[in-house]
């Protein structure tokens, strides 16, 4: 239902969301740490991630898998490999379908919120205007077939990028 699913963009880090059921790691296809969002959720979750990613990689660009959070202060993480710009084609529609499966993904545990960090805009080099459209398209598009997901919320690291998804989303304050 999607009138039922509260849509809200904050500015700050993906690893410190305690109210959220779950988030979303910007992932490589190991699963593995690396740098940006994967970097910080893998240094927060603590080793025990890592070993519980090894069983699920590699993924591939847009699909989304789940694990524990171990030390992260929700229930779970849902693991999406984004697409790198312009190499993993089409790319718009593998970042939608990063959105899609990890919405559907958490419905289908029955999670009530969820919280994306603006997946491929870092060392994956999407355009941020582009992604936060496509974002937005994709959570619009699915919202209305799931059942227990109550919040969706966008981390952005910066001001601007906030901004940006604010517009897309059609989230006026
Ligand atoms: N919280 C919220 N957003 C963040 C955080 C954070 N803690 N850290 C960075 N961002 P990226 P990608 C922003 O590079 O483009 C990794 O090395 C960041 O400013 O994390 O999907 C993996 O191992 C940017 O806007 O993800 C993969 O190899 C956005 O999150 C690869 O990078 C995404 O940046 C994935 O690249």
């Amino acid at each position: 239902m999607s009138d039922q699913v509260k849509l809200e963009c904050v500015q700050g880090d993906i690893t410190d969301q305690p109210d959220l059921d779950a988030v979303v790691n910007a992932a490589n296809a190991e699963l593995r740490t690396g740098g940006g969002v994967a970097g910080a959720i893998h240094r927060a979750a603590g080793p025990d991630l890592e070993e519980a990613c090894r069983p699920l990689a590699p993924i591939k660009p847009g699909q989304a898998v789940v694990t524990s959070a171990f030390g992260l202060p929700n229930k779970k993480i849902i693991h999406c490999l984004g697409p790198v710009y312009n190499i993993d084609k089409p790319s718009d529609q593998l970042l939608a379908d990063c959105y899609q499966n990890a919405l559907r993904l958490a419905d289908s545990e029955k999670l009530a919120s969820l919280g994306f960090p603006a997946i491929s805009t870092g060392a994956f080099g999407f355009p941020v205007h582009e992604a936060a459209e496509v974002a937005a398209d994709a959570i619009h598009s699915v919202l209305s077939g799931l059942s227990h997901l109550r919040l969706v919320r966008m981390v952005l690291f910066s001001p601007g990028d906030k901004d940006v998804f604010q517009k897309a989303l059609g989230i006026s304050r």
